[in-house]
């Protein structure tokens, strides 16, 4: 017996999103179902509906959604009925990055998150009776239900039990996937000197990670001075907008060259002036989407005689349920303030929240589907 839900139906960038009936199929052992109280809006859903990603449409998308777990499979042992849970994204759980806890970087990424359907290949979701693309990044939480799954749902930690899980939602994809990379991906060192590419919520996360760390300075980088500034209140300790001679201003601040600088842009152009500003043993991480036709030049010399690194990163390697708890204990003691990102809109504003979205008005437009 299905289970009743209204979704937003994405069918490309020439409709807007529209909130229709759809149904959830039942739960197969590894898989909960989980009420979604809130959603957070990301870019990666845009450049799905733009078509910029393999995803079929139409589709429901959404994939930084938070709630109330109704039911779950006779497998599942994350959480049970009644849990509060956030979702992230889905991987297999069995190749070779999961089996060493890397699972941003799962060979089944595709299946498991993009295919519109289950990794075996049925829908989780009808309209009509009808198929219709889900299960995005196991999930697809622009909806009032959502099917997510035992790899990819976390159960909040207890003391996170006064955060409002409409402020948690997106804490499972850009804010993991910032703070990770600092975190996680390129270890930054305490006292060393960081520049963050694009002010955006990876690299606001990135910022409030690098203060967690004790880097120092912390320079964020971008074209909105309204960013730059809540960069500052966030943890940067300069702010330097791009328009404005910013690579010039960073090398005299640190002539001894930077210890990491990290890009969120995915312009190629800024990823090879960051990387030129690298001290020995220097990382680049990237984590901005750029054009699939796009290249990188660095000179071979400075690469390998200063023992440079250049470091693509997805999700922030991420192992979702440790970190996400540990990022959400960094937020109850106030150094991980992501709150200030935030802006709600209700379910029903969803094209209203991706114009604020990609207006850059609003960091990080959130959902509120239903409430807790
Ligand atoms: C993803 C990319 C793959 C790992 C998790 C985060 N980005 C989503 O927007
Ligand atoms: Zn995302």
């Amino acid at each position: 017996m299905t289970t009743p839900a209204r979704a937003a139906i994405c069918r490309g960038n020439t409709q807007p999103f529209s909130i229709e009936d759809v149904e959830l199929d039942d739960l197969k052992p590894d898989e909960l179902r989980v009420r979604v109280v809130a959603c957070g809006v990301c870019h990666t859903d845009m450049a799905v509906r733009d078509a910029q990603l393999p995803v079929p449409h139409p589709v429901v998308l959404g994939h930084e959604g938070a709630g109330i777990v109704e039911e779950v499979g006779s497998a599942v042992t994350v959480a049970k009925p009644g849990d509060r849970v956030v979702m992230s994204f889905n991987s297999c759980g069995s190749c070779p990055s999961c089996d060493i806890h890397a699972p941003t970087y799962c060979y089944n990424f595709f299946p498991h998150n993009w295919s519109g359907t289950r990794a075996d290949g049925s829908p989780t979701m009808f309209m009509g009776g009808e198929k219709m693309n889900a299960n995005f990044f196991g999930q697809s939480s622009f909806a009032t239900h959502a099917i997510a799954h035992q790899a990819n749902t976390v159960k909040v930690a207890d003391s996170a039990k006064d955060i409002p899980l409409e402020r948690i939602a997106p804490i499972g994809c850009g804010l993991m996937t910032g703070a990770g990379a600092v975190l996680r991906s390129m270890k930054v060192r305490a006292g060393m000197p960081i520049a963050v590419f694009g002010a955006g919520t990876v690299g606001m996360a990135a910022i409030m990670a690098a203060k967690i760390v004790g880097a120092n300075p912390i320079i964020a980088v971008d074209v909105n001075d309204s960013r730059l500034e809540l960069a500052r209140e966030l943890g940067a300790t300069h702010a330097f907008n791009a328009k404005d001679g910013a690579i010039d201003k960073i090398r005299e601040l640190v002539p001894q060259g930077l210890g990491y600088v990290f890009d969120t842009t995915g312009i190629n152009t800024v990823i090879q002036d960051a990387w030129n500003l690298l001290a020995p043993m220097g990382i680049c991480g990237i984590v901005g989407a750029s054009d699939p036709a796009d290249n990188l030049t660095f000179n071979e010399a400075a690469f390998m005689g200063g023992g440079r690194r250049v470091m693509g990163i997805l999700g922030g390697d991420s192992d979702v349920g440790p970190f996400l708890n540990e990022l959400l204990d960094y937020h109850v003691k106030g150094q991980f303030p992501f709150e200030k990102l935030i802006g709600y809109f209700d379910f029903d504003e969803i094209n209203e929240a991706i114009e604020a979205s990609e207006n850059g008005s609003v960091v990080k437009p959130v959902l509120r589907i239903s409430p807790e």
